[in-house]
């Protein structure tokens, strides 16, 4: 197997994280979008929508999209558990997976794509929608630290693949996306401290070459 991947982005980044939980390594391939390798045409002949991350099995198959390939490695590496052992958990981790996809990373990687002037080689911004995201990503936040009054994490109470999307995006918003952590938000910043203090989050930051 291998895998394509990126220093910077949330996507790649919660595969890392993902595989560093589950103590499993395996070789990446580092695409760099800010020279626009994912436009090359041999990582298009390889993922057709020139996104990263994919894996690549050995025997030549591509999966592509975060989660659909850690469902692959999570039936690879099941221990520990973090997309549910049961009907319930499962459809309640993907709940809250989808809605971190949607609510949460969405609006702050548009934050970053359409204002970042570093994003223009990658979009076509549009500076005053970028901002709107922003506001949106704040009212995440927000609706966030509401949840993780009641609940330690944000699918319930144990860590998961939700805590993961959800890391990668709070951290990629605040280096990027100028979207912050406040004291205003104790329950968010609890959950971001101490999610954020994991071995698996730390060493899955890398830095661009
Ligand atoms: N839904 C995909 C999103 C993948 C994605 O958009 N990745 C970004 C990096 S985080 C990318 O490849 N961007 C390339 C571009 O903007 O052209 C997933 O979950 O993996």
């Amino acid at each position: 197997m291998k895998l394509y991947d990126t220093p910077m982005a949330p996507n790649p980044r919660r595969v890392r994280i993902f595989l560093a939980e589950k103590g499993a390594t395996i070789p990446t391939v580092d695409v760099n979008l800010m020279k626009g390798e994912h436009r090359n045409p041999e990582y298009r002949a390889l993922v057709p929508n020139g996104r990263v991350p994919a894996l690549v099995l050995d025997d030549g198959t591509v999966l592509c999209e975060s989660i659909a390939i850690c469902r692959y490695l999570e039936s690879l590496y099941p221990e520990p558990n973090l997309m549910g052992v049961d009907a319930l958990e499962i459809a309640q981790i993907d709940m809250w997976t989808r809605r971190m996809e949607f609510e949460l990373m969405m609006p702050v990687a548009s934050a970053f794509r359409h204002v970042h002037p570093a994003a223009a080689v990658l979009e076509n911004q549009f500076k005053d929608f970028g901002l709107s995201m922003k506001k949106v990503g704040e009212k995440s936040y927000a609706y966030l630290d509401k949840i993780l009054a009641d609940q330690p994490y944000i699918a319930g109470d144990r860590y998961t693949i939700a805590d993961i999307s959800a890391i990668c995006t709070v951290q990629f918003g605040a280096a990027v996306s100028d979207i912050h952590v406040t004291e205003a938000l104790p329950h968010l910043k609890r959950w971001a401290d101490e999610v954020g203090a994991r071995p698996a989050v730390k060493s899955s930051l890398k830095s661009a070459a």
